[in-house]
């Protein structure tokens, strides 16, 4: 019996990618949608696709996330992006990994350049490098695929709401010593359109953001 898993997705704006990436999730896995203000009718498509709905009012990715992992009920959590760029299926590998590590990454493969153009794909790559070389761990990616237990990462208490959250669960599980495990995952030309790294006003966000925690981490 597959131990059950909550698969938190965080969604503005994702009614063309949704039903795909709902059906997709591995038997025993539960969606949980965080919507904050879509307009395009991603609450409404997720539920007709069987997913659990939380309306955060909170803007943010980080809000979204954090409003999942309070929403969630499984020992075991999965964080994933809802615009169709990531496959479900990889997750039960992710869990697995769980069994020797306390937080796994879904490195990112592009699968073309249009997957991941190269401002972005640049950009993360040498976000990456100040994280290993700065917060010490071996880490290629600072992903929107990561695995966890829920209570333990409550427990971190990460402040950030909006697009430094994932680089802020990196330095922060560095710090408590958990153990992080990375493997491969396919990335895919996501369905719609991009509202962080591939829009100006959400890169820049971005930027900001993760250089208020690189700052942070003393990185
Ligand atoms: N709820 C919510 N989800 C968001 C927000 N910003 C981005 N997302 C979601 O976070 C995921 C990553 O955003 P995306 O636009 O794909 O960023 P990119 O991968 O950098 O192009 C997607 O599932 C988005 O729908 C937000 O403010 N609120
Ligand atoms: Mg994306």
């Amino acid at each position: 019996v597959p131990i059950p898993v909550d698969v938190v997705l965080p969604c503005l704006d994702e009614a063309g990618a949704l039903p795909g990436v709902i059906a997709t999730l591995p038997r025993g896995y539960r969606a949980i949608v965080v919507d904050n203000g879509s307009t395009d009718g991603s609450a409404e498509v997720a539920e007709a696709a069987g997913a659990t709905v939380i309306r955060e009012t909170r803007r943010g990715y980080g809000a979204a996330v954090h409003a999942g992992l309070l929403a969630a009920t499984a020992d075991v959590v999965a964080v994933l992006d809802a615009d169709g760029s990531l496959d479900p299926a990889v997750l039960p590998t992710a869990v697995d990994m769980l069994a020797s590590s306390d937080l796994v990454l879904g490195r990112r493969r592009a699968e073309s350049w249009r997957a991941w153009p190269p401002p972005q794909r640049v950009a993360n790559a040498l976000l990456a490098w100040r994280v290993r070389r700065r917060l010490g761990i071996a880490v290629h990616d600072v992903p929107p695929l990561r695995v966890f237990r829920r209570e333990p990462m409550l427990r971190l208490g990460l402040t950030d709401r909006r697009s430094g959250y994932p680089l802020e669960t990196l330095a922060a599980a560095a710090r408590a010593g958990w153990r992080i495990a990375e493997f491969d995952v396919p990335y895919r030309p996501r369905i719609g359109r991009s509202k962080v790294s591939g829009d100006l006003r959400g890169a820049i966000v971005a930027v900001r953001d993760m250089s208020a925690q690189l700052r942070a981490a003393g990185a």
